[in-house]
């Protein structure tokens, strides 16, 4: 009972078991506390001789000391690992790239496609007009060769204005962009009047154009962009050429045919729609109807201020919406107005 090493011993490896705080305060409590074993002993010293007592009580005291250095150490360890594992749980890795806030916005998808067209178009010479979405009976209808109650006006049924023109016709929303073509060429016509030449009447009119209509493939408002050359020496050929260029530029390839198939359009004599055939992709091998086309009539051609016999040209139109969709391979027009913002963003 002398030697108070074991008892040392002993609480050094009681403490060292504990793996939590709470633990290590139990196994205090049978060495230091009450009853603990070292209370114990220091009872024990009331019936020994002073002597004894002294020397005991030293002997008693170093043990005590040693066992709660034992039991601070332990502490400060648990402590620490509790504190690794916090650290650990709650790490951050700053090498983590950082949480961007929205994108802020980007180009619809139409617009996009409006861009490229705009941009293919203008590196071939065409100016770039917009105009009026509410326009006269005249320039929607009349001027394009398409005269009241003629049966052909129900191609182009679109919705009307309230508010009645100099004439006393309604104002319609434009059915295509086809009356700014009328009036580009009306004010070129004017600026090089009384000249000895003309310069072409090089232009494409992209926008926004109404027709009464809704489906998957239809909306009530939709984009056109339609092209217009007129010259002295303008022939079909030049169509060709130029459309063949401005497809394979928008889609990026060269593995595609054309195709030119017999139409009517009031506006244009001959017309003819405008196919084309990927060679290649997921589209590959199917006919798909991407304009319309044709040679101005004369009428539209005497409507613009010109001489119908000294000047032609042709003009074609195209969905713009469509051209974007077989672009970017969506299914449903309707996507293009939901303004979902999981299916605009995949285009930014
Ligand atoms: C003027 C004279 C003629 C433009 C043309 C088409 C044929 C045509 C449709 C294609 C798909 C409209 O968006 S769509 O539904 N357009 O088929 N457009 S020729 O003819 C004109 C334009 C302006 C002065």
């Amino acid at each position: 009972m002398n030697d108070l090493s074991p008892l040392v011993q002993e609480a050094r490896a009681d403490f060292e078991q504990a793996t939590a705080p709470a633990d290590l305060e139990n196994a205090k409590a049978r060495y230091l506390g009450k009853t603990g074993r070292i209370t114990e002993q220091l009872k024990a010293l009331g019936a020994l001789s002073p002597d004894d007592k002294k020397a005991r009580g030293a002997l008693i005291n170093a043990a005590k000391q040693q066992i709660e250095a034992a039991l601070n150490a332990r502490r400060d360890a648990l402590a620490d690992a509790e504190l690794q594992t916090q650290l650990k749980s709650e790490a951050l890795d700053v090498t983590l790239p950082g949480r961007k806030r929205g994108a802020g916005g980007g180009l619809h998808p139409i617009s996009r496609a409006r861009e490229r067209i705009e941009a293919i178009f203008g590196s071939m010479g065409f100016d770039v007009a917009d105009g009026p979405e509410i326009e006269t009976d005249w320039y929607s209808f009349t001027a394009l060769n398409n005269p009241e109650n003629h049966p052909a006006r129900s191609m182009q049924d679109t919705f009307y204005v309230d508010i009645k023109d100099a004439h006393g016709a309604y104002l319609n929303l434009r059915p295509h962009t086809s009356p700014m073509q009328v009036r580009y060429a009306q004010a070129h016509a004017r600026r090089y009047a009384g000249q000895a030449t003309m310069p072409d009447i090089r232009v494409i009119v992209p926008g926004r154009t109404y027709r009464v209509d809704s489906d998957a493939t239809h909306s009530p408002m939709f984009h056109q962009v339609e092209g217009l050359w007129i010259g002295e020496n303008v022939s079909f050929k030049d169509l060709k050429v130029m459309y063949l260029e401005f497809i394979q530029a928008f889609f990026e390839t060269t593995e595609l045919k054309l195709r030119f198939r017999p139409s009517y359009f009031p506006f244009t004599e001959p017309s003819a729609e405008i196919d084309i055939m990927f060679e290649r992709g997921p589209l590959e091998g199917r006919w798909l109807e991407v304009s319309g086309s044709g040679q101005v009539h004369p009428n539209v051609v005497r409507n613009m201020g010109l001489d119908p016999e000294r000047y032609v040209g042709f003009a074609f139109g195209s969905g713009i919406d469509r051209l974007a969709m077989l672009r970017y391979g969506i299914s449903d027009l309707r996507a293009f107005f939901e303004g979902d913002l999981r299916f605009l963003a995949q285009f930014n």
